[in-house]
C-alpha cells in the first residue's frame, strides 16, 4: 500500500464520519486534493473545508516533485481537482505545461506581493499560499558527541569532517531538494555549484524521497545535519527534539508554497471555492494550528511567532521564472543525476 493510499482512507473516513457538516451546509459533491505539505496540515484543511462547505475531501499526500509527476502522468485522464502546497517551482512547471488552469480568485488582492507575483507570472494558473526559507537543521547533542562544530555556511557542509553526516532529499521527488540545488546554482554559479554538489555527495549518507525526511532523521539522532526548510526544523524543535536551525552565511533561497487547480478537474466549481477559502486568513491559520510555521500569504493572516523571520535571514533574489521553467528544471535534474547521484562516493 503506498503512503498516499494509507493516508487517504483514514482522512476520507474522518472527514465523512466524524465531522458532520453544519445543518445549513448542503452536500457539495467531493473534491480530490493532492496535498504536498505535512499530513497534519493536509488533514486539518480537508476536515475544515468539509465542515464549512459540506464538500467531501479525499486527500492524496505526496511531495512536490512526485505530485508534478503524477499530474503529468494523469494529464489525459485527470483524477485530482486541486494541488495544495509544495514548493512553487513544480507548480510553475505544471502551469507552463498547461497541466493547471487559470483562476483569478477575488482573494488574490489580499495577498503579499510575492504570492501575487507567483500568480501573475503563471497567468494565474497557480498562486502563493505560504513562503519558507531554506537552511540547515542539526542535532547539537550528536555534533557535540562527534566533536563537530555546527555548520554555519554552505561551504561548511563539504568539509571532510562531515563525511556521511548529512542528509538531503532527492531533488527528483522533493521540492525542498530541488530548491536546494537551484539555490546553490544561484549562489555559486552553475559550474562551481556542480563541483560543490559532487563534494557534498561524499558527505551525504542518504538522499531521502521526501523533503522532511532528513530533519526527522536529525531529530531522531540518525544523522547530524540536514538541508531543510527552516520552518520544518522549528516543527521538530517544538515537538521536543534536540534540533537547531541555521541560515547559511552566504545567503539562501526560499520557496513560495503554491496552490493550483488541476486541468480537467471534475469538480471545477468546488476547486475554485477551495482556492478562495485557502487564501483566507482563517484557512491559513490551520498551518500554524498544525505546527507548520511557514509565512502565510494573506496579509491579514497572523505570522506565527515561531516562524523563522525573513528579516533575519540573508535571502537571495531567487529566480522563480528561470528555475520554475520545466526545461530548466529537467536539465538541472538530469545533470544532477548524471554528475552527482550516479557518481561513486
Ligand atoms: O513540511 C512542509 C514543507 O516543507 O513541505 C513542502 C515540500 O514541498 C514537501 O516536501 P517535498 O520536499 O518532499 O516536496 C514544502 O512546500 C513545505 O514548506
Amino acid at each position: 500500500m503506498t503512503r498516499a493510499w494509507r493516508l487517504l482512507t483514514p482522512v476520507v473516513l474522518l472527514a465523512a464520519v466524524s465531522l458532520p457538516a453544519p445543518a445549513a451546509v448542503l452536500a457539495q459533491g467531493s473534491l480530490n486534493v493532492y496535498c504536498s505539505v505535512q499530513a497534519e496540515w493536509c488533514q486539518a484543511v480537508a476536515n475544515e473545508f468539509q465542515r464549512q462547505t459540506g464538500t467531501r475531501v479525499a486527500l492524496t499526500l505526496k511531495g512536490s516533485g512526485e505530485t508534478l509527476a503524477q499530474v503529468t502522468a494523469e494529464a489525459a485522464n485527470p483524477k485530482g481537482d486541486v494541488w495544495f502546497g509544495g514548493t512553487g517551482d513544480p507548480h510553475l512547471a505544471a502551469a507552463e505545461q498547461n497541466l493547471t488552469v487559470a483562476y483569478k480568485s477575488p482573494n488574490i488582492e489580499k495577498l503579499h506581493e510575492w504570492a501575487r507575483r507567483q500568480a501573475e507570472q503563471s497567468g494565474f494558473k497557480t498562486v502563493g499560499i505560504y513562503a519558507g526559507a531554506l537552511g540547515f537543521g542539526y542535532n547539537p547533542e550528536l555534533l557535540q558527541k562527534k566533536k563537530l562544530a555546527a555548520p554555519t555556511c554552505w561551504k561548511d557542509l563539504v568539509k571532510s569532517d562531515f563525511r556521511d553526516e548529512i542528509q538531503v532529499a532527492n531533488p527528483n521527488s522533493s521540492g525542498t531538494a530541488y530548491t536546494a540545488v537551484a539555490t546553490i546554482v544561484q549562489i555559486f554559479g552553475e559550474e562551481e555549484a556542480f563541483r560543490y554538489l559532487r563534494q557534498l555527495h561524499r558527505n551525504v549518507n542518504q538522499y531521502t524521497r521526501s523533503g522532511v525526511g532528513p530533519i526527522k532523521a536529525v531529530a531522531r539522532g540518525e544523522t547530524s545535519v540536514s538541508i531543510s526548510f527552516m520552518h520544518d526544523v522549528v516543527t521538530e524543535a517544538l515537538a521536543g527534539f534536540p534540533v537547531k536551525a541555521q541560515a547559511p552565511c552566504e545567503g539562501t533561497g526560499y520557496e513560495v508554497g503554491s496552490l493550483s487547480i488541476i486541468k480537467g478537474a471534475r469538480n471545477l466549481e468546488g476547486a475554485k471555492r477551495f482556492v478562495d477559502w485557502a487564501l483566507t486568513p482563517q484557512a491559513q491559520k490551520l498551518g500554524a494550528d498544525s505546527k507548520q510555521f511557514q509565512v502565510p500569504s494573506n496579509r491579514e493572516a497572523q505570522l506565527p511567532p515561531q516562524a523563522p523571520r525573513f528579516a533575519d535571514i540573508k535571502l537571495i533574489n531567487y529566480d522563480f521564472a528561470k528555475y520554475g521553467a520545466s526545461a530548466e528544471r529537467k536539465r538541472l535534474l538530469e545533470r544532477w543525476e548524471r554528475e552527482v547521484n550516479s557518481q561513486p562516493k
